[in-house]
């Protein structure tokens, strides 16, 4: 509205169908022009063109957003008459835009802007500019987001994430890992930049109080948006088959090596060469063939540094197998990747790669040992069974009874009875550990499974070893 203070016009007329929209612009021009000004308000279109006529005001306000005045009939007889008269065109709807047409000045584009147009002219302009300039920001966003992404995927792939590649099945599975550090450097980047683009570029500015504008739906994006991160899922999934169908390529004459897992140890057999070892030595640069299996509750055999990773279950028809081809000398560890009781953060044991000379020489000196005497025979199995994550050979009570003294000493059973713990007894607690438990232990710990998986002569070996420890 113009800010003379002794305006020309006197005779105004209002029309909208709005009550609101009346009562509001009379008491604003009444307060601001003072009592001689008059203002007529009128509701329909013939009513408007009829008082236009007969009063001749000197402007007319006409409520833009107010469907029930016909625009083209208004607009044909403003344009048609020839007194001096102004039109005023606000719309509220439009953050109260205001549009001002002077009889005498109406030019024809102005008249088609008006009928046709939705927004008021001057905005349309603003809007056309203000479209180009977001394509700008779009630009400039996305040639951010390309600039952290190489950023991130730089530092990610500079910090050492994984332990050194010591397989060959570790080369498909890190070249899987680079693809996918690209594509979470890549979301990262494009969450982050627009974010801050947004807190910064677009951050309410003093004096600003317009709100953005509302969309309800974009077909177009949301079909974008559903189909790039369906084929990247279908992509990695692809990716990733390929990846597990090359870890488990098989090579004809592997070195087999059988995995024992139990509560809370790992026994590696060679069958080839008649050895158990609670240590795991490969020869470098050959597959082995591990077959995999527990004697009690759900182990994980992870060695970080081979990539692959594969469950022990228990059960002889759940025998699982992995194929590791080790391709960097070095010692390693196999973790238990799996919780599996109180003692499962300490299920490690070494994996050591060797030359196959060094691994020849290993296998001779494992022979030679099972050939000495029974006690030293009996020590090995007592290790390699895992017997010693749970006895101690030096006095100390972990979670069985020490093997310190046993042999020869009297003790009491759960029913209270007595006896003198002889050959027939510790085999006895070997083969069959609930029949006759010592009062103060606890049974159903032991695992059940030592008869199966011991032989006679082995558990002789370990009876002759346990005889020994006075
Ligand atoms: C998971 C832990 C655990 C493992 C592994 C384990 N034991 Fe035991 N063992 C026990 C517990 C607990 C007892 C006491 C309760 C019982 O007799 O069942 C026990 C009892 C025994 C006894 C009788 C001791 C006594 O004082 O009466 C002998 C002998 C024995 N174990 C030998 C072995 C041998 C040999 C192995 C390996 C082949 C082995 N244990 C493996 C937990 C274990
Ligand atoms: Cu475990």
């Amino acid at each position: 509205m113009s800010d003379s203070p002794a305006p020309a016009e006197n005779k105004i007329m209002i029309a909208s169908a709005n009550p609101l929209f009346r009562k509001g612009l009379e008491k604003m021009v009444l307060g601001r022009y003072g009592k001689s000004t008059i203002v007529r308000a009128t509701t329909t279109t013939s009513e408007t063109l009829e008082l236009m006529e007969s009063w001749q005001p000197d402007l007319v306000i006409v409520d833009y957003d107010d469907k029930s005045i016909s625009r083209a009939e208004f607009l044909h007889q403003f344009v048609a008459g020839d007194l001096p008269m102004k039109v005023m065109l606000v719309s509220l709807q439009a953050s109260g835009a205001v549009v001002v047409y002077d009889r005498r000045t109406l030019t024809p584009a102005q008249a088609q802007d008006w009928l046709s147009t939705p927004q008021i002219a001057p905005q349309t302009e603003a809007l056309i500019s203000r479209r180009s300039f977001s394509m700008k920001h779009f630009v400039f966003a996305g040639v951010l987001v390309l600039v952290l992404t190489f950023l991130v995927d730089l530092l990610l792939s500079t910090t050492r994430l994984l332990p050194v590649q010591a397989s060959l099945q570790a080369q498909p599975i890190d070249r899987l890992f680079d693809l996918e550090i690209i594509a979470i450097s890549f979301l990262f980047s494009l969450i982050v930049v627009f974010i801050a683009y947004s807190l910064i570029v677009f951050r309410r500015k003093p004096g600003q109080e317009e709100d953005g504008a509302y969309f309800k739906s974009n077909n177009p994006l949301e079909i974008i948006w559903t189909i790039i991160p369906l084929s990247a899922v279908i992509g990695l999934s692809y990716f990733g088959a390929i990846t597990l169908g090359q870890t488990r390529q098989a090579d004809p004459a592997p070195l087999e090596i059988k995995v024992v897992a139990g509560q809370w140890f790992w026994r590696f057999e060679y069958p080839e060469y008649g050895i158990v070892s609670d240590k795991m030595y490969m020869p470098v640069d050959q597959q082995a063939k591990l077959t995999l299996t527990s004697m009690d509750v759900i182990h994980s055999f992870w060695v970080p540094e081979f990539r692959v990773k594969q469950d022990l279950l228990p059960g002889e028809n759940l025998v699982r197998e992995l194929r590791i081809t080790p391709t960097l000398i070095g010692e390693y560890k196999v973790r238990c990747a799996e919780m599996c009781g109180t003692s499962h953060a300490y299920m490690e044991s070494p994996v050591i790669v060797v030359s196959q000379t060094d691994f020849d020489t290993w296998v001779q000196g494992e022979l030679a040992a099972i050939g000495t005497d029974p006690a030293a025979r009996g020590e090995r199995w007592a290790s390699t069974n895992g017997c010693r994550s749970c006895h101690s050979v030096d006095g100390t009570t972990s979670v069985g009874p020490t093997w310190r003294g046993l042999f020869g000493k009297t003790v009491e059973l759960m029913d209270g009875s007595f006896v003198v713990v002889d050959d027939d007894y510790l085999y006895t607690a070997i083969t069959s550990p609930n029949t006759q438990v010592a009062k103060d232990s606890i049974p159903n710990v032991m695992p059940q499974t030592y008869k199966d998986s011991l032989s006679d002569d082995q558990i002789a070996d370990i009876i002759a070893f346990i005889k020994t420890l006075q």
